[in-house]
């Protein structure tokens, strides 16, 4: 197996919840196997394309993945907030296998099919809001909020976009224009988009502004600075989630909803990464009593499968004329097999509920550490999305250091958390929804002794 003319053989083992779900270290992370394939990596895969878990995974089910040497990891990160009904949920993995042997592609432009359709609908059900809707399918986050932004722009004959601080939307250059910071996503990386202006959040926990004002100061802005008869579209995270997981204060988001509604600009709300329960809600814009024009979603709408969505107000999305919108993939049959089957999921196994009880566990953790522990600036989230920041006492100043050190202990544990932020100072948690709390409290038990240890 570790011939060089041998690479086309590849390690999987069967997966899906009936895997042991226990963490398990067999070797150190990474062990000689995972190790051998990073080498690998590092030669036949550019440095741009990172990794935060040193291991290679051969089978991943339920809350965790098993790595090439046999070590099995407590899954945190659901693959960044993908795989929220679970690895290889039985569901999911019994409607791709049917439809992988009935047809894999035929392009929904050229020959549409029901499942596409039956998406659409689900999407155009369950997003807030009791207004005639309709959505378009695509492949990833970034390719749904460059078609939000199309689609706006249509509709309105206007041009300007306005995003925000701690803002992120993808890597395309549309998306990488939109997101706001520049390492390790836009650097050296330009020229980006044009007409795509950056107005202040609310966070909370560094602005000290009640959501009126913090609205106030983002609306002064663009009136002041672009003109609000000049903005197609405002779109934001409700909760930005690379940014940093901040929840915006109370009134923030509806009085942006309100200042659109006046001044004639489609507001979007991009869930892709709070989408489909993940808050405890279907989505986060529900959490705040927000009814968003268009909605982006991605990550949890297929539990792994690559397949995005717009869903919004019937009239702008039929503002594209026809054959103005699509891609060869967007709906591809198989994602939308998963799609079905991940809704399915989230709708009659109440996971909206399970992740407002996994959240309580970990911000409860959270919450009592940092009554000794002044380097938790703040815990903070909604559901089974979770952050905490890390600052330094002295100085109140953003902690990377240390949260770096904390997550590269907690993985070398077997336990898989991730990072975010813009000073690169939180850490996220976005456990698998099948994840049980016995596994949840033992991550948690490794990552709060490492943060002691550190
Ligand atoms: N909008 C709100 O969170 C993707 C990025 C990982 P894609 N977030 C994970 C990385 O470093 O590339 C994301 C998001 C929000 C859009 C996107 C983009 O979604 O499916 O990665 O294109």
């Amino acid at each position: 197996m570790t011939a060089s003319t041998d690479h086309i053989a590849v390690d999987i083992l069967p997966g899906g919840p009936a895997l042991p779900q226990e963490r398990r270290l067999v070797t150190a992370i990474p062990g000689p196997r995972s190790q051998e394939l990073l080498e690998r990596k590092a030669a036949a895969v550019p440095v741009g394309i990172g990794h935060t878990v040193p291991i290679h995974a051969v089978a991943a089910g339920g809350g965790v993945v098993v790595d090439a040497d046999g070590n099995s990891l407590i899954d945190l990160g659901s693959g960044i907030a993908v795989t929220t009904v679970g690895n290889s949920h039985p569901k999911v993995v019994e409607a791709v296998q049917r439809q992988v042997a009935s047809f894999t592609h035929t392009c929904f432009m050229v020959s549409p099919y029901e499942s596409y359709v039956a998406v659409a609908e689900a999407l155009n059900r369950l997003t807030p809001g009791d207004h005639e809707k309709k959505s378009a399918l695509f492949n990833s986050g970034a390719e749904a909020v460059e078609n939000a932004i199309k689609i706006a722009r249509k509709h309105t004959g206007r041009q300007a976009v306005v995003a925000f601080d701690h803002g992120y939307h993808g890597r395309t250059n549309l998306t990488m224009a939109l997101t706001a910071k520049t390492m390790p996503y836009k650097h050296g990386f330009g020229p980006f988009a044009p007409e795509v202006y950056r107005a202040p959040l609310s966070y909370p926990f560094r602005d000290g502004l009640s959501g009126a004002e913090a609205a106030k100061r983002a609306i002064t802005m663009i009136e002041k600075q672009i003109g609000g008869d000049q903005v197609a579209a405002i779109i934001i995270e409700p909760i930005q989630g690379e940014g940093g997981f901040i929840v915006p204060a109370d009134g923030f988001l509806p009085a942006l909803v309100e200042w659109c509604r006046a001044n004639g600009v489609v507001f979007i709300a991009d869930e892709v990464q709070t989408g489909f329960g993940r808050t405890g809600r279907m989505f986060a814009s529900e959490h705040f009593g927000i009814v968003p024009d268009l909605i982006t979603t991605a990550k949890g709408i297929a539990a792994g499968l690559p397949l995005a969505a717009v869903t919004g107000r019937a009239e702008i999305m039929d503002a594209a004329h026809p054959g103005g919108l699509g891609g060869t993939y967007g709906g591809n049959p198989i994602a939308c097999a998963a799609a079905l089957a991940a809704i399915d999921a989230y709708e009659t196994e109440d996971l909206p509920a399970r992740a407002t009880a996994m959240g309580s566990v970990i911000v409860d953790r959270f919450t009592e550490a940092q009554r000794g522990d002044a380097r938790i600036g703040d815990v903070r989230g909604l559901g089974a999305m979770v952050a905490v920041e890390f600052v330094d006492p002295a100085t109140g100043e953003p902690d990377a250091a240390l949260t770096s050190a904390v997550a590269k202990a907690a993985i070398a544990q077997g336990v898989i958390v991730l990072t975010c932020g813009t000073f690169g100072n939180v850490i996220r948690f976005l456990p698998p929804l099948a994840l049980g709390d016995e596994l949840l409290n033992e991550a948690l038990d490794i990552v709060t002794a490492a943060l002691a240890a550190a």
